[in-house]
């Protein structure tokens, strides 16, 4: 109890420094890591990470494989994270599923929490749930959505 003597301030003092080689240390792995990210057809936008492994499979797949790989069919919710999903799908050339469905009622778009979108991009026309059977969201490479029957095979994004 009482006043901190000189002794402690010396251990701090190492105990400081040995953080501040360890905090340099993990940001120079960590600026490695986001370049890794990004190569070839990955895209970081904020704090998420928006990346392909190719594969091409119908929604409930792709669900599967994001969350299994410990991250979630990518949701965009601003224009800047649609943008990074746009220019994945123009490098693929494949149009991508979202993570974005009507599944629980028809004509309210939702995450898959559940919660009901802050942000959309639909064609002009879109979504007009086709032969009544169009539940999943793909994006074209012009970055507009359009509404799709989820049994469509669509190129995985995946975000982390
Ligand atoms: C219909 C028409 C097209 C539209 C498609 C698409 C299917 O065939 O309205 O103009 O592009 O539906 O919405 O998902
Ligand atoms: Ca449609």
């Amino acid at each position: 109890r009482g006043a901190i003597g000189q002794t402690e301030v010396n251990l701090m003092k190492n105990q400081v420094t040995a953080l501040e080689g360890q905090l340099k240390a993990l940001q120079a792995s960590f600026t490695k890591y986001q370049k890794v990210a990004t190569f070839p057809g990955g895209r970081i936008v904020g704090n998420k990470v928006f990346i392909t492994s190719g594969y091409e499979g119908n929604f409930d797949d792709l669900k599967q494989r994001c969350q299994q790989a410990g991250g979630q069919l990518a949701s965009p919710r601003n224009s800047a994270e649609n943008t990074a999903i746009k220019d994945i799908v123009v490098l693929y050339q494949k149009s991508a599923f979202l993570g974005i469905t009507d599944i629980q009622t028809e004509g309210t778009f939702r995450y898959l929490n559940g919660e009901t979108i802050v942000y959309s991009n639909w064609q002009a026309g879109e979504p007009n749930n086709d032969h009544n059977q169009e539940d999943c969201v793909e994006v074209y490479s012009s970055g507009k959505w359009n509404d799709k029957s989820c049994g469509e095979k669509q190129l995985i994004i995946c975000e982390f």
